[in-house]
Protein backbone atom coordinates (compact mmCIF):
# COMPACT_ATOMS: atom_id res chain seq x y z
CA UNK A 1 0.00 0.00 0.00
CA UNK A 2 1.75 3.51 -0.90
CA UNK A 3 1.49 6.30 1.51
CA UNK A 4 -1.65 8.47 1.66
CA UNK A 5 -0.85 11.66 0.54
CA UNK A 6 -1.79 14.75 -1.00
CA UNK A 7 -0.47 16.21 -4.63
CA UNK A 8 -0.23 20.27 -4.47
CA UNK A 9 1.80 20.62 -7.47
CA UNK A 10 0.72 19.42 -10.30
CA UNK A 11 -0.32 21.17 -13.60
CA UNK A 12 -3.06 19.39 -15.52
CA UNK A 13 -1.60 19.90 -18.80
CA UNK A 14 1.27 18.22 -17.89
CA UNK A 15 -0.06 15.01 -17.43
CA UNK A 16 -0.93 15.19 -20.86
CA UNK A 17 1.10 11.27 -21.76
CA UNK A 18 1.86 10.73 -25.42
CA UNK A 19 -0.27 7.90 -26.13
CA UNK A 20 -3.58 10.56 -25.45
CA UNK A 21 -1.72 13.19 -26.93
CA UNK A 22 -1.64 11.25 -30.34
CA UNK A 23 -5.23 10.05 -29.55
CA UNK A 24 -6.73 13.44 -29.41
CA UNK A 25 -4.51 14.76 -32.10
CA UNK A 26 -6.29 12.19 -34.34
CA UNK A 27 -10.01 13.32 -33.16
CA UNK A 28 -9.48 17.12 -33.44
CA UNK A 29 -7.71 16.30 -36.31
CA UNK A 30 -4.71 18.56 -34.72
CA UNK A 31 -1.30 18.18 -36.99
CA UNK A 32 1.82 17.07 -34.53
CA UNK A 33 5.33 18.09 -35.49
CA UNK A 34 6.53 14.48 -33.92
CA UNK A 35 5.75 10.85 -36.01
CA UNK A 36 4.58 9.03 -33.02
CA UNK A 37 4.87 8.75 -29.13
CA UNK A 38 8.64 7.59 -29.13
CA UNK A 39 9.67 10.42 -31.26
CA UNK A 40 7.82 12.87 -29.28
CA UNK A 41 9.13 10.96 -25.97
CA UNK A 42 12.80 11.83 -27.95
CA UNK A 43 11.97 15.31 -27.31
CA UNK A 44 11.54 15.58 -24.19
CA UNK A 45 15.47 16.58 -23.33
CA UNK A 46 14.94 19.91 -21.58
CA UNK A 47 18.14 22.45 -21.25
CA UNK A 48 15.78 24.37 -18.67
CA UNK A 49 12.52 25.75 -17.84
CA UNK A 50 12.19 27.34 -21.39
CA UNK A 51 12.76 24.57 -23.77
CA UNK A 52 10.35 22.81 -21.76
CA UNK A 53 7.41 25.31 -21.67
CA UNK A 54 7.71 25.70 -25.63
CA UNK A 55 6.79 21.93 -26.03
CA UNK A 56 4.44 21.67 -23.32
CA UNK A 57 2.81 24.51 -24.74
CA UNK A 58 2.77 23.28 -28.35
CA UNK A 59 1.28 19.91 -27.46
CA UNK A 60 -1.69 21.34 -25.88
CA UNK A 61 -2.79 22.14 -29.26
CA UNK A 62 -4.61 18.70 -28.81
CA UNK A 63 -6.54 19.71 -26.40
CA UNK A 64 -9.78 21.38 -27.82
CA UNK A 65 -13.22 20.02 -26.52
CA UNK A 66 -14.72 19.54 -22.66
CA UNK A 67 -14.58 16.24 -23.67
CA UNK A 68 -10.75 16.32 -24.06
CA UNK A 69 -10.00 17.96 -20.31
CA UNK A 70 -12.28 15.85 -19.09
CA UNK A 71 -10.36 12.21 -20.43
CA UNK A 72 -7.22 14.36 -19.42
CA UNK A 73 -8.28 15.01 -15.64
CA UNK A 74 -9.35 11.51 -15.33
CA UNK A 75 -6.48 9.82 -16.17
CA UNK A 76 -4.48 11.88 -14.02
CA UNK A 77 -6.70 11.09 -11.38
CA UNK A 78 -6.49 7.20 -12.09
CA UNK A 79 -2.58 7.88 -11.49
CA UNK A 80 -2.44 9.30 -8.85
CA UNK A 81 -5.18 7.26 -7.40
CA UNK A 82 -2.63 4.12 -7.56
CA UNK A 83 0.09 5.43 -6.13
CA UNK A 84 -1.58 6.98 -3.10
CA UNK A 85 -2.95 10.09 -3.35
CA UNK A 86 -6.16 10.96 -1.80
CA UNK A 87 -6.32 14.68 -2.36
CA UNK A 88 -5.16 16.70 -5.52
CA UNK A 89 -4.97 20.62 -5.57
CA UNK A 90 -4.75 20.63 -9.73
CA UNK A 91 -3.22 23.65 -11.22
CA UNK A 92 -4.75 24.93 -14.89
CA UNK A 93 -3.38 27.58 -17.29
CA UNK A 94 -6.54 29.11 -18.61
CA UNK A 95 -4.71 31.50 -21.01
CA UNK A 96 -2.70 28.43 -22.78
CA UNK A 97 -6.39 28.05 -23.82
CA UNK A 98 -8.04 30.60 -24.53
CA UNK A 99 -5.23 32.16 -26.48
CA UNK A 100 -5.76 29.74 -28.87
CA UNK A 101 -9.11 30.08 -29.12
CA UNK A 102 -10.77 27.46 -26.60
CA UNK A 103 -13.52 29.20 -24.55
CA UNK A 104 -12.90 29.21 -20.71
CA UNK A 105 -16.12 27.36 -20.10
CA UNK A 106 -14.77 24.47 -22.26
CA UNK A 107 -11.83 24.26 -20.22
CA UNK A 108 -13.56 24.44 -16.62
CA UNK A 109 -16.31 22.27 -17.33
CA UNK A 110 -14.39 19.66 -18.68
CA UNK A 111 -11.94 19.71 -15.58
CA UNK A 112 -14.58 20.24 -12.95
CA UNK A 113 -16.77 17.25 -14.73
CA UNK A 114 -14.12 15.16 -14.14
CA UNK A 115 -13.14 16.25 -10.70
CA UNK A 116 -16.64 15.88 -9.51
CA UNK A 117 -16.16 12.08 -10.42
CA UNK A 118 -12.88 12.30 -8.54
CA UNK A 119 -14.13 10.82 -5.08
CA UNK A 120 -16.57 8.38 -5.88
CA UNK A 121 -14.32 6.89 -9.20
CA UNK A 122 -10.41 7.82 -7.20
CA UNK A 123 -11.10 8.20 -4.10
CA UNK A 124 -9.94 11.48 -4.34
CA UNK A 125 -11.16 14.90 -3.37
CA UNK A 126 -10.19 17.80 -5.20
CA UNK A 127 -9.20 21.83 -5.71
CA UNK A 128 -8.35 23.68 -8.44
CA UNK A 129 -5.88 26.71 -8.68
CA UNK A 130 -6.18 28.84 -11.50
CA UNK A 131 -2.84 30.29 -12.70
CA UNK A 132 -2.16 32.89 -14.45
CA UNK A 133 0.95 33.35 -16.98
CA UNK A 134 3.61 35.40 -15.41
CA UNK A 135 5.15 36.16 -19.05
CA UNK A 136 1.55 37.40 -20.32
CA UNK A 137 1.52 41.08 -19.25
CA UNK A 138 -0.52 41.82 -15.62
CA UNK A 139 -3.75 43.06 -18.08
CA UNK A 140 -4.25 39.59 -19.32
CA UNK A 141 -4.10 38.02 -16.09
CA UNK A 142 -7.09 40.51 -15.03
CA UNK A 143 -9.34 39.73 -18.03
CA UNK A 144 -8.45 36.20 -17.00
CA UNK A 145 -9.65 36.57 -12.97
CA UNK A 146 -12.82 38.78 -14.41
CA UNK A 147 -13.61 35.99 -17.15
CA UNK A 148 -13.50 33.56 -14.06
CA UNK A 149 -15.81 35.36 -11.95
CA UNK A 150 -18.89 32.71 -13.12
CA UNK A 151 -16.94 29.90 -11.52
CA UNK A 152 -15.37 30.94 -8.56
CA UNK A 153 -17.39 28.56 -6.61
CA UNK A 154 -14.90 26.02 -8.74
CA UNK A 155 -11.59 27.67 -7.87
CA UNK A 156 -10.02 27.50 -4.19
CA UNK A 157 -6.93 29.51 -5.14
CA UNK A 158 -5.00 31.47 -7.63
CA UNK A 159 -1.60 30.92 -8.99
CA UNK A 160 1.32 31.93 -10.70
CA UNK A 161 3.59 30.13 -13.09
CA UNK A 162 5.40 30.24 -16.44
CA UNK A 163 8.77 31.64 -17.26
CA UNK A 164 10.04 33.36 -13.96
CA UNK A 165 13.42 35.26 -14.58
CA UNK A 166 12.39 38.57 -15.60
CA UNK A 167 8.62 38.22 -14.16
CA UNK A 168 8.81 39.07 -10.93
CA UNK A 169 5.89 38.38 -8.46
CA UNK A 170 5.11 42.47 -7.77
CA UNK A 171 4.07 42.71 -11.42
CA UNK A 172 0.93 40.94 -10.16
CA UNK A 173 -0.22 42.55 -7.30
CA UNK A 174 -2.92 44.23 -8.42
CA UNK A 175 -4.12 40.57 -9.91
CA UNK A 176 -3.66 38.97 -6.43
CA UNK A 177 -5.19 42.00 -4.43
CA UNK A 178 -8.55 41.60 -6.54
CA UNK A 179 -8.33 37.49 -6.28
CA UNK A 180 -8.16 38.07 -2.65
CA UNK A 181 -11.13 40.34 -2.50
CA UNK A 182 -12.96 37.78 -4.44
CA UNK A 183 -12.58 35.03 -1.93
CA UNK A 184 -9.77 32.98 -3.69
CA UNK A 185 -6.63 32.00 -1.62
CA UNK A 186 -3.15 32.55 -3.11
CA UNK A 187 0.34 30.38 -3.80
CA UNK A 188 2.79 31.26 -6.44
CA UNK A 189 5.60 29.65 -8.40
CA UNK A 190 8.57 31.49 -7.01
CA UNK A 191 12.68 30.56 -6.21
CA UNK A 192 12.55 28.06 -9.69
CA UNK A 193 14.78 29.50 -11.67
CA UNK A 194 14.05 32.90 -10.13
CA UNK A 195 16.26 33.99 -7.17
CA UNK A 196 15.36 34.23 -3.49
CA UNK A 197 13.89 37.96 -3.84
CA UNK A 198 10.90 36.74 -5.74
CA UNK A 199 10.37 34.71 -2.77
CA UNK A 200 10.08 37.83 -0.55
CA UNK A 201 7.91 39.66 -2.93
CA UNK A 202 5.92 36.66 -3.32
CA UNK A 203 5.38 36.33 0.36
CA UNK A 204 5.43 40.33 1.14
CA UNK A 205 3.62 41.72 -2.08
CA UNK A 206 1.42 38.79 -2.99
CA UNK A 207 0.54 37.24 0.33
CA UNK A 208 0.59 33.62 -0.86
CA UNK A 209 0.26 31.28 1.61
CA UNK A 210 2.37 28.43 -0.13
CA UNK A 211 5.47 28.64 -1.82
CA UNK A 212 5.44 26.46 -5.43
CA UNK A 213 9.17 24.97 -5.32
CA UNK A 214 11.10 27.56 -3.46
CA UNK A 215 14.24 25.63 -3.59
CA UNK A 216 16.70 28.86 -4.45
CA UNK A 217 15.51 29.91 -0.74
CA UNK A 218 18.75 27.71 0.29
CA UNK A 219 20.80 30.70 -1.36
CA UNK A 220 19.46 32.86 2.05
CA UNK A 221 19.70 31.98 5.21
CA UNK A 222 17.73 34.29 6.67
CA UNK A 223 15.00 33.81 4.39
CA UNK A 224 15.18 29.79 5.34
CA UNK A 225 14.83 30.67 8.68
CA UNK A 226 11.63 33.07 8.14
CA UNK A 227 10.10 30.58 6.05
CA UNK A 228 10.49 28.17 8.93
CA UNK A 229 9.65 30.00 11.56
CA UNK A 230 6.42 31.41 9.52
CA UNK A 231 5.47 27.68 8.54
CA UNK A 232 5.46 28.53 5.01
CA UNK A 233 4.73 25.43 3.37
CA UNK A 234 7.13 24.48 0.01
CA UNK A 235 5.71 22.35 -2.97
CA UNK A 236 9.27 20.72 -3.81
CA UNK A 237 9.52 18.91 -7.23
CA UNK A 238 12.69 16.96 -7.12
CA UNK A 239 12.22 15.35 -10.28
CA UNK A 240 11.29 18.46 -12.32
CA UNK A 241 14.46 20.39 -11.07
CA UNK A 242 16.55 17.53 -12.50
CA UNK A 243 14.80 17.67 -15.59
CA UNK A 244 14.70 21.37 -16.20
CA UNK A 245 18.42 21.86 -14.91
CA UNK A 246 17.37 23.61 -11.72
CA UNK A 247 19.92 20.90 -10.32
CA UNK A 248 22.57 18.21 -12.15
CA UNK A 249 21.63 15.50 -10.39
CA UNK A 250 19.17 13.89 -7.88
CA UNK A 251 21.63 13.02 -5.31
CA UNK A 252 22.40 16.49 -5.13
CA UNK A 253 18.95 17.98 -4.91
CA UNK A 254 18.91 20.15 -1.17
CA UNK A 255 15.49 18.15 -0.11
CA UNK A 256 17.20 16.74 2.84
CA UNK A 257 18.96 19.82 3.26
CA UNK A 258 15.67 21.81 2.95
CA UNK A 259 13.88 19.27 5.58
CA UNK A 260 17.09 19.40 8.43
CA UNK A 261 16.49 23.29 8.16
CA UNK A 262 13.18 23.00 9.56
CA UNK A 263 11.38 24.02 6.36
CA UNK A 264 7.90 22.50 5.67
CA UNK A 265 8.42 20.48 2.47
CA UNK A 266 6.37 18.78 0.31
CA UNK A 267 6.88 16.40 -2.48
CA UNK A 268 5.12 16.62 -5.78
CA UNK A 269 5.26 15.73 -10.13
CA UNK A 270 4.63 19.28 -10.85
CA UNK A 271 4.28 17.92 -14.58
CA UNK A 272 4.78 14.14 -14.60
CA UNK A 273 4.13 13.07 -18.28
CA UNK A 274 7.07 14.80 -19.11
CA UNK A 275 9.31 14.59 -15.69
CA UNK A 276 9.87 10.77 -15.93
CA UNK A 277 7.19 9.86 -13.23
CA UNK A 278 4.05 10.33 -10.59
CA UNK A 279 4.01 11.51 -6.77
CA UNK A 280 4.67 7.99 -5.75
CA UNK A 281 7.59 7.55 -8.16
CA UNK A 282 8.89 11.04 -6.67
CA UNK A 283 8.66 9.51 -3.06
CA UNK A 284 10.32 6.40 -4.02
CA UNK A 285 13.12 8.54 -6.56
CA UNK A 286 13.78 10.58 -3.32
CA UNK A 287 14.18 7.51 -1.18
CA UNK A 288 16.69 5.84 -3.01
CA UNK A 289 18.84 9.16 -3.95
CA UNK A 290 18.69 10.95 -1.28
CA UNK A 291 18.55 8.43 1.50
CA UNK A 292 15.34 9.86 2.92
CA UNK A 293 13.88 6.98 5.56
CA UNK A 294 10.68 5.69 6.40
CA UNK A 295 10.18 8.04 8.71
CA UNK A 296 11.43 11.31 6.30
CA UNK A 297 8.77 9.97 3.85
CA UNK A 298 5.84 10.01 6.47
CA UNK A 299 6.66 13.05 7.44
CA UNK A 300 6.33 14.67 3.71
CA UNK A 301 3.16 12.60 3.45
CA UNK A 302 2.20 14.09 6.42
CA UNK A 303 2.79 17.64 5.53
CA UNK A 304 1.12 17.29 2.36
CA UNK A 305 -1.90 17.10 4.27
CA UNK A 306 -1.07 19.80 6.46
CA UNK A 307 -0.03 22.54 4.07
CA UNK A 308 -3.45 21.71 2.18
CA UNK A 309 -6.59 23.76 1.60
CA UNK A 310 -8.30 21.44 3.48
CA UNK A 311 -6.80 22.56 6.73
CA UNK A 312 -9.32 24.27 8.28
CA UNK A 313 -9.77 28.26 8.66
CA UNK A 314 -9.63 27.91 12.40
CA UNK A 315 -6.71 26.29 12.58
CA UNK A 316 -5.02 28.38 9.76
CA UNK A 317 -5.39 31.55 11.58
CA UNK A 318 -4.15 30.39 14.93
CA UNK A 319 -0.88 29.60 13.94
C1 LIG B 1 5.86 24.65 -14.95
CL1 LIG B 1 7.96 23.33 -13.89
C2 LIG B 1 7.05 24.76 -14.24
N1 LIG B 1 7.52 25.94 -13.85
C3 LIG B 1 6.83 27.03 -14.17
N2 LIG B 1 5.69 27.02 -14.85
C4 LIG B 1 5.21 25.83 -15.25
N3 LIG B 1 4.10 25.51 -15.94
C5 LIG B 1 4.08 24.19 -16.08
N4 LIG B 1 5.15 23.64 -15.49
ZN1 LIG C 1 4.98 23.98 -11.47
Amino acid sequence: MPLPKAELHLHIEGTLEPELAFALAAGNGVELPYKDTEELRAAYLFEDLQSFLDVYYSLMAVLRTEDDFFELTDAYLARAAAQGVRHAEIFFDPQAHTSRGVPLATVIEGLARALDGGEERHGISTRLIMCFLRDESAESAMETLDAAKPYLHRIAAVGLDSAEVGNPPSKFREVYEAAAALGLRKVAHAGEEGPPAYIREALDILGVERIDHGLRCMEDPELVERLARERVALTVCPLSNVRLRVVDTLEQHPLARMMDAGLLCTVNSDDPAYFGGYVGDTFHAVHEALGLGEEKLRELARNSFVASFLEDDEERRGR
